[in-house]
């Protein structure tokens, strides 16, 4: 197939020189002799872009000819990383540019370093639909992603001198993005506020604030595959159309003023982890996002003469968490006031055109939205939800009659001061399929949050575990272990089938394979050891084990628990011999993640790591046994660089709050271990590679409640010395100030352990001491990664793609294939 793609442009490395020193002189108006890395950088993507903007019009006129059903991806967030890398690899072209860049004078790698990683995502749940892209578009399946371009996306992190975080905003777009087409004439008005009147015939939406969505483009290339799919984010324009009557009341200023108050609806990106409840302008970006896209989604599908009964035939929408769950409303409303539909038929079609992902069990953040808010800002959506909530709730007095629990449980609208408007029941009334997003989840799904749902629809509720594109997050992250694993396959072909890699068990006793193995690893150790060297002036030995936690920062997630054990590590080595030295396991411990920036005590751990590594690093006493790093700004760049160079990784969640993580899944493909509790997607990941080649502790999802209530109720008080005298260092101010220190031991005491941080610990150090044990027979740890690398197939992806398209949206691969 990689073949087949030169039917457009020529692929040899001289006309792409050709194209790329065009893309200086014409597209950036510089001169070829005075064009810098940054130049060269947007030369090269334009060129790159080119070449996709064939293939995805070719594809994308395919897709229409053979009018065939395409799934529309709906996502507040897409975190995608960088582009270019990702695009050669897929297309089969990195060689050619780079041989096309060194005539230039440049080097391919210090130009893809040129690249703002744009940060359009909080997460895991925006980098789950990046990787769901990339699989779509490898799998042939008919897809477009839809999201908001904000202009402002995840802050940038610094360190201020004193350990603390600084968010800086991030304005991604100072040097243009070449990867996005500004499509001026595809745009929607999307209305707020104003009021509803009847016309007679149907409910009329009017008045209030109009803005306009304008759609930005970028081509999404799969991997050894010509089809090349949309992903298109809206931005917020002021509405075309003026409102004369304020203007000719003569102040023109502040009409010109509140227009362009409709670009703030695209500006920022809000965290998804801490608490923004109530926040207008979220509501608004949902709406926003979802009205364009509808609209948008309703037109193509009317350019064939059908009627649009049948759009569930053509069209399946995925609900990306609640977040876009609006469009349940948006599109009844549509039907019913755009295309006159009647209700039945407008809610039958519509329940068999969304379904909804839920990604978290966590009380916090599942979305409620105040009736008020509604009705202010949707009033036409608030009547339909109204309307909605009416008719389910009459099925279920029907069925329970008398039972005012149950209906109060199953309402979309929670009575109360004020009155909500339940968005995750609106979404699993309105779809017809409901997912978590790995068994434990999805269990959790169905007997914690949905449960009487689920025992009126058992067969609504499915589960869909989580997968990583192994293109990125090995290919293109891992070069060393990915050539090592293509050489012993005798085949890339991996790559886009990684079940493949069960192969490689069969070498596992091979001494020349584990060498290489660990001979990768050291390449990328090195790698991070440098940039460990450069960021904070400290050597590490690429011998110490490399031991990693990247994630948000959040108390579920236990980064607190981490930072407690280094400072029992510590302690422990301040207090030994020098021949219990020689047997100590070094370790470089590092640490990474943002907190949402109202995230108070999310923001004190960090402080607290950052501390802990200033009074680590320095110790002589402490030598290279123990180092600890907090490195800055986590974002899918980094993640690149650092997963790779994994010995062990942390995923420690309190059981039954991580609905799946993804990492644990791209630091095994990385040829690392797990330390983690039973949680999330750890507990699949256990059942695939075994639980020999896992670090499992801590109590399960079950005995959760119960520890809670002895904890609270004074049942339950650690008993851990080591876990004691690391809290007493930290009263004492040893690691941070008490503005610091104060609040996060108040979280530890017995009452307040929500976390069970202190219930854990001790099973934790069991495990942390089984890691360094087990690392120093070094052949048994490398048969291990190979074993785990060998067996992670199940979290491609490409599985998880699979299994949406053929349980959820029924859709079918349609590859197109030049005729050339
Ligand atoms: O499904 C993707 C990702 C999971 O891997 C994480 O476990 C989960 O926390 C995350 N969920 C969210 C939802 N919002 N919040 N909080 O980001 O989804």
């Amino acid at each position: 197939i990689h073949n087949i793609m030169t039917q457009y442009l020529p692929r040899d490395v001289d006309s792409i020189l050709k194209q790329i020193v065009n893309h200086v002189e014409y597209t950036l108006a510089r001169t070829k002799y005075n064009f810098d890395e940054q130049h060269a950088y947007q030369a090269t993507a334009y060129s790159v872009r080119d070449r996709l903007i064939e293939s995805w019009n070719d594809t994308q006129q395919y897709f229409t000819e053979k009018d065939v059903k395409r799934v529309y991806y709906l996502s507040m967030e897409f975190l995608m990383g960088r582009y270019l890398n990702n695009a050669l690899l897929n297309l089969g072209i990195e060689s050619q540019y780079q041989g096309a860049l060194k005539k230039l004078g440049f080097d391919l790698d210090e130009v893809e370093h040129q690249e703002r990683d744009p940060g359009l995502g909080n997460g895991g749940l925006g980098r789950l639909a990046a990787c769901f892209m990339d699989s779509l578009a490898t799998i042939n399946y008919p897809a477009w992603g839809y999201g908001i371009r904000y202009k402002y996306g995840m802050f940038e992190q610094r360190i201020s001198k004193e350990g603390y975080q600084i968010e800086i905003p991030d304005y991604w777009l100072t040097a243009g993005n070449p990867w996005e087409i500004e499509r001026l004439d595809v745009k929607y008005p999307v209305r707020f506020y104003g009021e509803i009147k009847h016309n007679g015939k149907h409910y009329e939406w009017q008045g209030g604030e109009v803005v306009t969505a304008i759609a930005y483009d970028s081509p999404i290339p799969g991997y050894d595959t010509y089809n090349t799919l949309n992903l298109r984010l809206w931005s917020a324009t002021p509405a075309s159309e003026f409102d004369l009557d304020s203007f000719s009341r003569g102040d023109y200023y502040s009409a010109v003023a509140s227009k362009e108050a409709a670009e703030k609806i695209s500006s920022v990106l809000y965290p998804n982890d801490a608490t923004e409840a109530g926040k207008e302008l979220r509501l608004k970006q949902q709406h926003f996002f979802v009205s364009a896209t509808l609209q948008d989604v309703v037109r193509r599908f009317k350019k064939k003469d059908r009627p649009l009964t049948e759009l569930h035939t053509k069209v399946a929408i995925q609900l990306n968490d609640t977040h876009p769950t609006i469009g349940i409303a948006e599109l009844m409303r549509i039907f019913m006031d755009h295309e006159s539909m009647g209700w039945s038929a407008a809610w039958a079609t519509t329940t068999k055109v969304f379904s909804y992902t839920n990604h978290t069990v966590l009380p916090e953040a599942l979305e409620r939205w105040s009736v008020d808010l509604v009705e202010k800002l949707l009033p036409r959506h608030m009547q339909i939800i109204y309307e909605i909530n009416r008719r389910h709730l009459e099925e279920v007095v029907k069925k329970y009659p008398g039972d005012g629990d149950k209906l109060m449980r199953m309402s979309i609208i929670e009575e109360g001061f004020p009155k909500m408007v339940r968005m995750a029941v609106l979404a699993v009334v309105g779809s017809h399929h409901v997912n978590g997003v790995a068994a434990i989840h999805s269990g959790l799904v169905k007997s914690r949050l949905f449960p009487d749902f689920y025992k009126e629809q058992p067969d609504k509720f499915l589960n869909m575990t989580n997968g990583v594109t192994p293109r990125r997050w090995m290919q293109s992250a891992n070069p060393a272990l990915s050539e090592v694993i293509s050489r012993w396959l005798e085949t890339d072909e991996w790559v886009s089938n990684y079940e493949l890699c069960r192969g490689l068990e069969q070498f596992v006793d091979s001494a020349d394979m584990q060498r290489e193995f660990r001979e990768a690893k050291r390449t990328n150790k090195k790698r991070v050891a440098e940039r460990i060297k450069k960021e904070f002036g400290v050597e590490v030995s690429t011998d110490a084990m490399f031991d990693i936690q990247v994630k948000r920062i959040h108390e579920y997630k236990r980064q607190l628990m981490n930072v407690l054990s280094i400072i029992c590590r510590y302690n422990a080595i301040k207090r030994m011999t020098p021949a219990e030295k020689e047997e100590c396991v070094p370790r470089v411990c590092i640490i990474g993640g943002k907190a949402a920036a109202g995230y108070v005590i999310a923001k004190h751990i960090i402080r607290l790591i950052n501390g802990v590594s200033k009074v680590v690093n320095n110790d002589k006493d402490v030598g290279d046994l123990l180092k600890v790093f907090f490195m800055t700004n986590y974002n899918v760049t980094l993640a690149e660089d650092i997963i790779p160079a994994n010995d062990i990784s942390q995923h420690i969640s309190t059981a039954g709050m991580e609905a799946s993580g993804t990492s644990n899944m791209k630091f095994v493909m990385n040829g690392g271990l797990i330390i983690g509790t039973m949680d999330g997607a750890n507990i699949e990941i256990r059942e695939e590679i075994g639980n020999d080649n896992m670090f499992i502790f801590g109590l399960l999802e079950e005995e959760i409640d119960r520890a809670r209530n002895e904890l609270k109720y004074g049942g339950y008080q650690h008993t851990d010395s080591r876990l004691q005298e690391a809290m007493k260092q930290i009263e004492a101010n040893k690691y941070c100030g008490k503005d610091v220190s104060e609040p996060l031991l108040k979280n530890l005491q017995p009452y307040n352990d929500y976390y069970l941080v202190t219930r854990d610990f001790s099973s934790y150090m069991d495990a942390q001491a089984r890691v360094d044990e087990e690392y120093k027979n070094q052949t048994s740890w490398v048969k291990k990664t190979i074993t785990s690398v060998a067996r992670m197939g199940k979290f491609s992806s490409d599985r998880t793609i699979r299994e949406y398209g053929e349980q959820i949206w029924n859709l079918e691969a349609t590859p197109f294939v030049p005729s050339s």
